[in-house]
């Protein structure tokens, strides 16, 4: 079970001495009360019970302790410490919350560079630390290159101020690229500087209905082509979703019930301009029967509820009992025949077999659902995904990290040598090992 307890490696143990320190450093904000702890200790699928800690919104179990590890929050470091309104770049404490960033920001005429459906409660800390990907990435890019500087206390209790506000810097080794993504296991990130977007003065979502994944595909590269610079978002999901938001959170279908359902989202500067282009899309998409059916919001409201059927497939699969996700890199042609595939394979051991994502990424959500735990299920899932995602040349975390519940599986995306290399700079960097131990690397390289 992949979010049950290792056994115990070499890792450091917490000690009576290492609690006093922590009372003397921070009076009155160190918790030990068990209750108290509970929200703490468990990850927001709750399926792991047992660190650095950011929002806790994370799906790999990376975020909770497995033994005795004592949790950072980084709940009060939520500072913006400056912006710059001419170069858009942000710096700011780490405990940011995603949501409260993107207020202040769009106060100012700009956006944050990234945006998920956990914005109100992940921190920037956490997002840079899982190298979040997200609704935005086809637009602006990863964090890998909106994230300029990072301040990050190490296991020694050195403080790296790789905090630049500069878009180039070529001096020596990018070392904040070794801390994007590393779930907290190489040091604890203080302070970030991102670059931060222009508020789009115009916004245009489109929810299409396509009858084939193929015509989906074939949507895309025409979106592409006729939409250009202003496109911002292309995401997907099944009718399999819609029929789970349909049922628990009783949302309704805007459009004519289809096998798959687009969202496409135009950012520009000039609303006559994008809605020219985007009417001439649909025109196209429409007339070539790509797109069987749709609707397009430009108001704010409608605009949310649109993005709601999206962004709220993750609340109404909790809903279902309990969840297998499998958050998968694939060639975009590939994604939906995972789905189709694992379907077959799996036949009625499964509740639900459902696909969604971010199509313009190749990142495939593909989620499993059982009334309840089923190991006999998950025999049949797994090694059978990532088996499937390793044949193909696709990454077995696509954007949510290794965590605990995956760190082992490692090996079907990156060769040992890469692996090896991981170990030693683990090893560099973090020689007692008491930085988020039994995350991200795998078991047997301790
Ligand atoms: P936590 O869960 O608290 O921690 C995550 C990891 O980062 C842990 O390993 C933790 O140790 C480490 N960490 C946290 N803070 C720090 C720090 N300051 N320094 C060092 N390490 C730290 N993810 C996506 O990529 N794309 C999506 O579209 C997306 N959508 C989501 C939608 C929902 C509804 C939910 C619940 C989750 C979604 N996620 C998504 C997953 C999750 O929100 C991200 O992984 C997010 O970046 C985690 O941020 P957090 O602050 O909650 O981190
Ligand atoms: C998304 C959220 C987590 C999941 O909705 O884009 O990253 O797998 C996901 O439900
Ligand atoms: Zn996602």
């Amino acid at each position: 079970n992949p979010g049950a307890a290792p056994p115990r490696l070499p890792f450091s143990r917490v000690t009576q001495e290492d609690l006093a320190f922590f009372r003397t450093l921070l009076p009155g904000r160190t918790i030990t009360d068990p209750d108290l702890l509970k929200s703490s200790n468990v990850d927001w699928l709750k399926t792991v019970e047992v660190c650095p800690q950011g929002g806790n919104t994370g799906l790999v179990g990376g975020s909770v302790p497995v033994f005795d590890e004592i949790i950072l929050s980084t709940s009060l470091m939520k500072q913006v410490i400056t912006f710059d309104n001419i170069s858009g770049i942000l710096t700011c404490q780490a405990g940011c919350v995603l949501e409260n960033l993107s207020n202040y920001l769009e106060e100012r005429d700009f956006i944050m560079p990234l945006d998920l459906g956990a914005k109100g409660s992940c921190h920037i800390g956490g997002n840079v630390s899982t190298n979040a990907g997200g609704l935005r990435l086809l637009r602006y890019g990863s964090l890998r290159g909106t994230v300029l500087g990072l301040e990050v206390v190490l296991a020694d209790g050195r403080i790296l101020n790789c905090l630049a506000t500069l878009r180039k810097d070529n001096t020596g080794y990018d070392l904040k690229q070794l801390f994007i993504g590393s779930e907290g296991t190489l040091g604890v990130i203080t302070a970030v500087s991102i670059l931060c977007p222009r508020k789009p003065k115009a916004v245009n979502v489109a929810f299409l209905g396509c009858s084939s994944f193929q015509q989906l595909l074939e949507t895309f590269q025409c979106c592409r082509g006729m939409l250009g610079e202003i496109l911002s978002a292309f995401e997907f999901l099944d009718a399999s979703c819609m029929s789970l938001l349909e049922k628990h959170l009783k949302l309704t279908n805007p459009i004519t019930e289809s096998p798959f359902y687009i969202v496409i989202e135009t950012a520009g500067s000039n609303a006559t301009h994008d809605e020219e282009k985007l009417h001439k899309f649909l025109e196209e998409v429409m007339t070539s029967s790509l797109v069987t059916d749709g609707t397009v919001a430009t108001e704010a409201t409608k605009i949310k509820a649109l993005w709601s059927l999206r962004e709220r497939v993750t609340e109404a699969l909790t809903h279902e009992g309990y969840t297998y996700k499998y958050d998968i890199s694939l060639p975009v042609e590939k994604i939906y025949d995972l789905v189709q595939d694992m379907r077959g394979h799996l036949g009625d051991m499964a509740k639900n077999v459902v696909g969604y994502g971010h199509v313009g990424d190749g990142n495939l959500h593909l989620n499993i659902t059982s009334p309840s735990k089923d190991p006999a299920l998950l025999a049949a899932i797994e090694p059978y995904v990532y088996e499937w995602t390793s044949k193909w040349k696709g990454s077995i975390s696509a954007e949510h990290g290794l965590g605990l519940k995956k760190r082992n599986y490692i090996y079907y995306s990156k060769p040992s040598e890469a692996v090896a290399l991981m170990g030693s700079i683990k090893a560099m960097l973090d020689p007692k090992g008491i930085l988020n131990p039994y995350k991200t690397l795998p078991d047997n390289i301790h």
